[in-house]
């Protein structure tokens, strides 16, 4: 007898394990489901990316003599939900049970257990092998020990996969980290290069008013949408960026322009999560480009590190900690996030460019992320489950499973240092140092206190003092509580009075 696949939005690859062994008469399930794009309030433009990539997804599918079944958010009798429509799905057809892949967050996967006996149906829940690591193997490679280090997990991924390793298992360029060579700031005259565009064809356009018409009240805007959403679109980008833009990813990966949000990043990790390529696949193109000579070494580790070292721990610590690891609050911070983060209106240069890009395009990279908003939000204290949420909400790669680590871990130290060394707390002069924000802003960088002096400078000598005792008692920030220590108590007390002041005028009314 025949069986229903439930294929998620985030799982739109051919060869996905839900759909690897699928015969004739059995049925393809897709919906567009009202409870997910509202669960949290997403940026309009990450909901028409997703329902654009599934149903061009279903479309390829039946090019390939799949039957799908496609339930889009405005069909008759849509009950909004997975299991609602699952429940609607299986009394159109006679099954003896349901296939799906396991989901990226534990919310879901919560909900897919409860399946089988609510709906009293056979549910196989397969495993996500897009994915390089599983929990298993995940546990073995970081040693099992309380607190864990990427580093050691990153090193055994390339052991165990392969990558970038010579044929007598040492790491190519005889070093495993070529990070020291990838914090370069970003010369005037080096232009990032040209991106292809896509153009939105007629399934684009329905799903761009769709959203418009549902969910116009969101966060974020729709305009130039011009984002791949189909494989071939999404293989084209990935040649695109191995071609053009990889040779100087490690060496710019953390320089910022006004302007310029994506320089020579790759802007795959959307693509990546939907499961329009994958990990293996990226990693492959940038080895190669390596061994074909195309890409330097400190460029290909660089990438390949992201993807097989930090996007698979994440994962693993997601699956680890979950639940109860949103809960997290070890430093504890209580204030209430400002309404410029959903606005952008704010005379801090820096922000404004992040979050306003942020809302532009649903993408900002890596370091904006981490040592703009993300830096902001520890030295200001912001509620994690807050902060969460709109990491969540706005950016177009942002699933549970990758989002809650960064945040809870990475930016804000809630979880007490579980695999960050050290809370990544920085004053204005790194972002002067690794941007030209500061050019045009009306705050000076050079100044901690007073009217005019940058808001990351006193902000972050509030952060220490505030942190004092666990910052003194972790040897990698001792040094940082000596200063303190040594600065002149008036001047200390005077940053800490502006902060007070800068923190209690922004107005947050938790609308967005
Ligand atoms: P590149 O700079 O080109 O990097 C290549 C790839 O590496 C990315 O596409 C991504 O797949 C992977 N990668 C790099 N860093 C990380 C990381 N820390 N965790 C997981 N994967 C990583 N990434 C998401 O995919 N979804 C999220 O919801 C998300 N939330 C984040 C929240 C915070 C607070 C921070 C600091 C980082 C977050 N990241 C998230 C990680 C990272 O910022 C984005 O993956 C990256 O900016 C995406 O842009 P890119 O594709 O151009 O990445
Ligand atoms: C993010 C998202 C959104 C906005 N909408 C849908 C949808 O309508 N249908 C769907 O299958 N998936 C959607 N997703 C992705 C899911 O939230 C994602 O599959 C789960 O988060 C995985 O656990
Ligand atoms: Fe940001 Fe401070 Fe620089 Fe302004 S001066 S852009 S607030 S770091």
């Amino acid at each position: 007898m025949a069986r229903l696949r439930f294929v998620l939005g985030d799982q739109l690859t051919r060869d996905l394990s839900s759909l690897r062994d699928w015969k004739p008469g059995d049925v393809v399930l897709m919906a567009e489901v009202a409870d997910e794009a509202t669960y949290v309030r997403h940026h309009q433009r990450k909901i028409a990316f997703l329902f654009s990539a599934m149903r061009h997804f279903a479309d390829e599918l039946r090019r390939r003599k799949v039957t799908v079944d496609y339930v889009a958010l405005d069909d008759c009798g849509n009950s909004g939900s997975f299991t609602g429509e699952l429940e609607r799905a299986l009394k159109r057809y006679d099954v003896e049970g349901v296939i799906v892949t396991e989901p990226g967050e534990w919310r879901v996967k919560a909900m897919i257990e409860g399946w089988e006996s609510r709906l009293g149906v056979p549910v196989e829940i397969r495993a996500d092998d897009r994915f390089l690591c599983d929990q298993e193997a995940f546990a073995e490679l970081t040693g099992g020990s309380k607190t864990l280090l990427m580093e050691t997990f990153y090193r055994n991924m390339r052991k165990r996969t392969g990558y970038l390793m010579t044929a007598s298992g040492e790491p190519e360029g005889g070093r495993w980290n070529f990070d020291e060579d990838n914090r370069e700031s970003l010369p005037r005259d080096v232009e990032p290069p040209e991106r292809p565009t896509y153009s939105v064809d007629e399934t684009t356009e329905a799903v761009l008013a769709l959203v418009a018409r549902r969910f116009g009240n969101h966060f974020g805007s729709l305009d130039d949408f011009d984002y791949p959403v189909t494989r071939r679109q999404a293989l084209g980008y990935l040649r695109w960026f191995v071609r053009e833009a990889l040779p100087e990813f490690g060496r710019y990966q953390d320089a910022m322009r006004e302007g310029e949000p994506l320089l020579f990043h790759s802007h795959l990790s959307a693509l990546i999560n939907c499961g329009l390529l994958t990990p293996a696949e990226c990693c492959g193109a940038a080895e190669k480009a390596f061994r074909d000579g195309h890409a330097p070494i400190n460029a290909a580790e660089g990438f390949v590190r992201q993807i097989i070292g930090w996007r698979e721990f994440i994962r693993g610590v997601y699956w680890r900690e979950m639940p109860g690891y949103g809960e997290k609050n070890a430093l504890d911070a209580r204030r209430a996030l400002p309404d410029f983060f959903w606005t952008g209106q704010t005379e801090m240069n820096c922000l404004a460019q992040s979050i306003g890009e942020t809302r532009a395009y649903a993408y900002a990279h890596h370091i904006q992320r981490l040592m703009v908003i993300g830096n902001f939000c520890l030295l200001a204290g912001f509620d994690p489950r807050q902060v969460q949420e709109w990491y969540l909400v706005v950016y177009h790669d942002a699933y549970e499973w990758v989002e809650m680590p960064n945040v809870v871990g990475m930016i804000l130290y809630a979880d007490d240092g579980l695999f960050a060394t050290k809370p990544y707390a920085a004053s204005g002069n790194y972002i002067n140092r690794m941007s030209d924000y500061c050019r045009s802003c009306r705050y000076d960088v050079k100044q901690r206190t007073g009217e005019d002096a940058c808001p990351f400078n006193y902000l972050y000598w509030d952060f220490v003092a505030r942190n004092e005792k666990r910052l003194a008692q972790n040897p990698r920030t001792g040094r940082v509580v000596s200063t303190l220590h040594r600065m002149d108590a008036g001047k200390v007390a005077t940053m800490r009075a502006d902060a007070s002041r800068f923190l209690d005028g922004l107005p947050s009314s938790g609308d967005y």
